[in-house]
């Protein structure tokens, strides 16, 4: 009997002292807000992130989704993050140069040629220093999702060439280097919040929106909207974003959890994108619409006449930032 009791109280001893596992995690609901839908490869890249925090957390560290702008358009949830009152976003960049005019750099129109040299800028040093501004403004980045290339999609004719653009309606975010890049196009640009596209080009307030092929799909544009051209325009980014008041009171074993587990969520998102893109393509040919790609010549052309844009917005963006961009670029072009 002695030795029963000895056994046991020596058994709870141990229990007792051990560190409980995941000691450090709390019960942490994280609300993650899109515009786009959870069918967008977003929605893949949250779901692979959650595995890995329920690995590393225990299961302690939730994520819960709201997709369609449910709780607000990019630019209204991330004022959320910065007064505290939301964890998380997963945002364009360009609605948020209001916040940090920095940002405006990733909408200079063809500054990117391919996803590659994006990753290159966006994951090394030029990535890392927009992070730092960004901090700056109250929000903790977790890294660069994908967006994607833009293409333009409208209900009026198929656009072969920068003329084709002229007296053209088309829908551009809430930032002004894409408002004088489809303007100084002959467009007639309309910002707008992206939730409100759909119905604007259903009821014809507007003919054109651009987005990546992915968008275009999972956002059911195509369904009112006749024709699409490859332009590859701009490439941006998708920034995870966390609200800095609330990642400040994590612990540091939750925040690195955070960290190492958006890049999770982002590889795997980049991945979903580059095969639904074709996919993507492919569903919007079927639904009827007229697909082409601007001619290699024509996408010159509009590149060239777009240029003034670079020099137009240079010393909003900074033009230190703007040069150090370029510079990263034809380091890696070389
Ligand atoms: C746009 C953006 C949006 C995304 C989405 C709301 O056109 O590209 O599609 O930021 O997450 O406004």
């Amino acid at each position: 009997m002695k030795k029963l009791l000895f056994a046991t109280t020596a058994l709870a001893f141990a229990v007792s002292t051990a560190a409980p596992a995941f000691a450090e995690f709390k019960e942490r609901t994280i609300r993650v807000s899109n515009g786009i839908n959870a069918d967008h490869p977003v929605g893949n890249g949250i779901k692979a992130m959650q595995q890995c925090l329920d690995e590393k957390s225990g299961g302690k560290m939730k994520l819960q989704a709201f997709w369609g702008g449910a709780l607000g358009g990019d630019l209204q949830a991330t004022q959320a993050l910065r007064s505290g009152v939301q964890e998380a976003v997963v945002t364009s960049s360009s609605p948020l140069v209001g916040i940090e005019p920095a940002l405006g750099v990733f909408d200079l129109p063809f500054l990117f040629a391919n996803a590659q040299e994006a990753y290159k800028v966006l994951d090394g040093k030029f990535g890392d220093m927009m992070t730092e501004k960004l901090a700056a403004v109250g929000l903790v980045n977790l890294g660069y999702w994908e967006n994607g290339f833009r293409n333009l999609s409208n209900s009026v004719r198929p656009v072969n060439k920068w003329e084709d653009f002229e007296g053209m309606k088309v829908r551009v975010m809430q930032n002004n280097i894409f408002l004088d890049t489809f303007q100084n196009l002959g467009a007639n640009a309309t910002p707008m919040a992206f939730g409100e596209v759909f119905s604007a080009l259903e009821t014809k307030t507007i003919d054109a929106q651009e987005n990546p092929y992915v968008t275009i799909d999972t956002s059911k544009f195509f369904e009112v909207q006749k024709y699409v051209t490859e332009t590859n325009h701009a490439y941006t980014p998708f920034l995870f974003l966390f609200s800095k008041a609330i990642f400040d009171t994590y612990a540091p074993e939750e925040q690195a959890a955070l960290r190492e587990c958006a890049t999770v969520g982002r590889d795997v998102e980049r991945g979903v994108i580059a095969d639904l893109n074709k996919k993507s393509l492919e569903k919007i040919k079927a639904a009827g619409l007229e697909v082409n790609k601007l001619s290699e010549d024509e996408q010159k052309r509009i590149r060239e006449k777009s240029m003034v844009v670079y020099e137009k917005h240079k010393a909003t963006i900074g033009a230190e930032v703007v040069d150090s961009v370029l510079a990263e670029l034809a380091a890696i072009r070389k």
